[in-house]
């Protein structure tokens, strides 16, 4: 008698050996030449499918879910999962998992360095020079303000943000103060010497002010007009976070009038499209969502990805399910 292997869609490209792995489980069909599906193509290939392997930009909601009644579980090649719908996908019984752990680090080093070259003015410097515009030293070129011993603020104290606290602190001598909806244990804040505030008190105090938080209804535009006005003129901010947390326009429009001094961006609102107005001006730092881009880590974040699947069809329990989703087959 043949049993039937589960039947897996790979939405994005991957690493090849990462597939091969799964072939050896599953019936696979991947997306090798990496194009962009829309909401119809990717609920037309799912429709018989019992498994995906997504990454951050494949929304899976309702009418997707209502699409595809034999999948069972979605498994995010991200941390992040506001692409999930989780109630839809508890409501049809399908798992959900993501990247946790994986990608901590790396995303830290990533978020430290643009807190460095937002403050040391890296980037703009580079433009400069390449552009042949460097003729002579002056005392002020390019003058930026201090990371070590300034005050490093962090919104949203998970996993990455702690990290990010740790480096701060234990590296760069820094003071660091942190918002975040629960307060971390005492021994957590010890560790990463950091101090909980009220975010008002985190906007108004931070130096270089870093997002780490999950994109949420909640965290739509947590930073917008109101809450850029609260900050030091002379601070940094840097989103390592989701689009959507910062309001695009409203900082474009700070960094023109310099109302802060400058910012480090690796997501942004409707990515990939920028918004125009962070392109005109010269005091930000721009990156095109790749916090987590080591090849190693991105490597882990795919693995990871594929055991999801092959623990929830093998052994009938997802390794790192999302909250809210259902763990088991
Ligand atoms: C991913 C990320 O590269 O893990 C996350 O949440 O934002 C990145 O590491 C991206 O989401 C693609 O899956």
């Amino acid at each position: 008698m043949t049993v039937n292997k589960p039947r897996i869609l790979v939405a994005r490209r991957i690493f090849p050996e990462v597939v091969e792995r799964l072939r050896t489980h599953f019936e696979v069909q991947s997306n090798d030449e990496d194009v962009a599906w829309g909401a119809a193509e990717l609920a037309e290939r799912l429709a018989d499918k019992d498994g995906a392997l997504t990454t951050g930009s494949q929304r899976i909601d309702a009418q997707l879910l209502a699409a595809c009644p034999r999948l069972k579980i979605v498994a995010n090649m991200a941390v992040g999962y506001n692409n999930f719908d989780v109630d839809a996908m508890s409501e049809a019984g399908v798992v959900g998992t993501n990247t946790p752990d994986v990608l901590t680090e790396t995303t830290a080093d990533f978020g430290f360095a643009l807190v460095l070259a937002t403050a040391r003015r890296m980037t703009e410097a580079e433009h400069y020079l390449r552009a042949g515009r460097w003729q002579h030293w002056s005392y002020d070129m390019f003058a930026g303000a201090e990371v070590h011993g300034s005050t490093l603020g962090i919104l949203g104290m998970g996993r990455i943000g702690q990290a990010i606290a740790r480096r701060g602190a234990h590296g760069f001598g820094m003071r660091v103060l942190y918002h975040n909806r629960s307060r971390l244990a005492p021994e957590v804040e010890a560790e990463c010497r950091a101090a909980y505030v009220s975010k008002e008190d985190l906007l108004a105090q931070a130096d270089h002010l870093v997002l780490v938080l999950p994109y949420t209804a909640e965290s739509h535009h947590a930073i917008g007009a109101a809450e850029l006005a609260r900050m030091k003129p002379t601070a940094t901010l840097v989103n390592i976070a989701r689009g959507g947390i910062v309001d695009d326009a409203a900082l474009a429009r700070a960094l023109k009038e310099r109302r802060i001094a400058a910012a480090g961006l690796d997501v942004f609102e409707g990515e990939p499209s920028v918004h125009p107005g962070l392109l005109e001006v010269p005091n930000v730092v721009l990156t095109p969502h790749i916090a987590s881009a080591t090849v190693a880590t991105r490597l882990a974040m795919a693995s990871l990805a594929a055991d999801n699947l092959i623990a929830f069809f093998k052994e009938g329990r997802a390794l790192t399910p999302v909250p809210g989703t259902a763990a088991t087959t």
